[in-house]
């Protein structure tokens, strides 16, 4: 029974990766940046996104799909803030899948969007190992959670490409130091770069957003 418990999770994850890898094929051609956002509940996703849609709404297409057990509360913060935004109730399941994603691009599929943010459910074990044929993973860690965080949730922070250390503002109040966290990090993946924000005062979103718009000019670039 225990080998069938583990054939039966590579299947899924088999089947999961492959129509990842489609729906990034879909992307490329679309020109769409899919970007996919994980990290524990309360760590500043959605915040993150209302400043980050924001800066991008004038000059871009821009797409939020928001991952929750329940409730559509994330996604009506984002559609306050005048970008579209599209609600995934998972009803239990603690991560996106790709067929959950699958399933809402069928619903838009005349549409298409310069980027796409995908906020998945709140929760740093499980979405980490499923692609949703993101261009571009990104980890949050918020300041009062540690700088320990890394070393215990690895897959995470090592399938990650960004990691954006988040509630910057808090830093006085917390023995948190960046330094360490981002030495945690780069253990598991040397190359992760790293963004220090707060979605407060505003502080590194300037910087998130430049970063956001080379990485998507560099993607779809053909030289
Ligand atoms: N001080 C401070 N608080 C923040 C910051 N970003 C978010 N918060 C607060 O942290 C709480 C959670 O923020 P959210 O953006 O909802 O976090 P989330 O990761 O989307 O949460 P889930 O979707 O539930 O996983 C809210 O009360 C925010 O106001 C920040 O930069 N500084
Ligand atoms: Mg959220």
């Amino acid at each position: 029974m225990k080998h069938l418990h583990v054939d039966v999770k590579q299947d899924l994850l088999r089947a999961n990766d492959l129509l990842a890898r489609s729906l990034r094929e879909t992307w490329v051609r679309q020109e769409t940046f899919v970007v996919n956002l994980l990290s524990s509940p309360g760590s500043g996703k959605t915040s993150l996104l209302e400043g980050t849609v924001e800066s991008l709404r004038s000059s871009y297409r821009v797409l939020v799909l928001e991952g929750d057990l329940e409730t559509d509360r994330d996604a009506e913060r984002i559609r306050a803030r005048g970008v579209e935004a599209v609600q995934i109730t998972t009803g239990g399941t603690c991560h996106l899948e790709a067929h959950m994603i699958a399933q809402v691009w069928e619903q838009i599929k005349e549409k298409t969007y310069d980027f796409v943010f995908i906020e998945n459910v709140g929760n740093l074990v499980c979405p980490a190992s499923f692609d949703l044929g993101e261009h571009l993973r990104v980890v949050l860690l918020s300041v009062p959670e540690g700088d320990d965080k890394p070393a215990k949730y690895p897959k995470a922070f090592r399938t990650a490409q960004w990691m954006v250390l988040t509630k910057m503002d808090l830093l006085p109040h917390f023995d948190f130091d960046p330094d360490r966290a981002e030495a945690e990090a780069r253990k598991l993946r040397p190359d992760i770069r790293v963004f220090h924000t707060s979605s407060r005062t505003g502080e590194g979103l300037d910087g998130w957003v430049r970063a956001l718009i080379l990485a998507r000019e560099k993607t779809f670039s053909r030289s």
